[in-house]
């Protein structure tokens, strides 16, 4: 099931916890996210990890907005686009499936609720059951985001109760480190990746703050791929500031690199996820 192949290099540039104020190099325009989106695929990445933000670079899911960043990334970059479907902890249910509407090729989609630092990450069954059939019915890949070992025992029961996703892979990303979650240690991860499906094809870990390097290494010896960006860490070490999110996927690649797994190209992540031509 597992194959220590190629490396897919995910991008998740923006978030939705961040502030602009606070983060001023953070791409919150879509000129910015565009211009972020080509420096990271030529760095390496394969695969984008949507969050938009409105004129006010505050989080938004507005379905126009939406629309237009998928078609400005496929006019400028050959990425796989994946939307969150997550949004931000106070993003209604409701909003969060009309992302769909936006046509990716990918979304995420979480499988539980979960602590999220001070709020609370809204994940009910019967939104992940409705979600999973959206995915489904209009094909889109989901990739299923972990962020606890419940998580993993939920994907279980979606793949027995629902059948396969769209196009017949079964693509996975750990989010470890974050306050209410597993934690981002390797030992965490070894214990997640243990207690994965069967059907899993392929799987993803990211590790927030000063988790993220823990967490790749291990990834990478696992036979994993690596999620990497500003959503989920914005120092490069202690004190040293990520200043453009193309540092974070060379440094990625470089590890990728290093592990003798080099970086996918972006055939090579439709393929492995079966994404389907639009
Ligand atoms: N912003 C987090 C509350 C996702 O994109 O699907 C949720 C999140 C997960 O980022
Ligand atoms: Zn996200």
């Amino acid at each position: 099931m597992l194959t220590m192949s190629k490396t897919l290099i995910t991008v998740a540039p923006t978030g939705a916890e961040t502030a602009k104020s606070q983060c001023p190099q953070l791409p919150t325009t879509l000129d910015e996210l565009v211009e972020t989106a080509q420096r990271c695929e030529a760095a390496g990445a394969g695969l984008i990890h949507v969050h938009i933000r409105d004129a006010d670079h505050q989080p938004t899911l507005d379905a126009q907005r939406l629309r237009d960043t998928v078609a400005a990334l496929r006019e400028k970059t050959s990425l796989v686009v994946q939307l969150s479907t997550g949004g931000a902890v106070t993003d209604p249910l409701a909003d969060r499936l009309r992302v769909l509407d936006a046509d990716p090729d990918s979304c995420s989609l979480t499988m539980g609720t979960v602590n999220f630092g001070d709020g609370v990450f809204m994940n009910p069954w019967p939104f992940v059951t409705e979600l999973y059939q959206l995915t489904q019915d209009r094909g889109v890949v989901p990739e299923f985001e972990l962020f606890d070992l419940g998580h993993v025992a939920a994907l279980h029961r979606l793949l027995d109760k629902f059948g396969p996703p769209f196009g017949g892979r079964v693509h996975c990303d750990f989010v470890m480190g974050v306050p209410g979650g597993m934690p981002g240690t390797a030992a965490a991860l070894v214990a997640a990746v243990a207690a994965l499906p069967s059907g899993v094809t392929s799987w993803s870990a990211t590790g927030i703050g000063r988790t993220a390097l823990p967490v790749a290494m291990t990834a990478l010896a696992c036979g994993g791929h690596l999620r990497v960006g500003m959503e989920d860490v914005l120092t490069l070490a202690r004190g040293v500031p990520v200043e453009h999110n193309v540092q974070l996927v060379t440094r990625a690649a470089g590890l990728a690199e290093i592990a003798q797994r080099p970086v996918m190209s972006t055939d090579e992540v439709r393929e492995l996820l079966q994404v389907k031509a639009r």
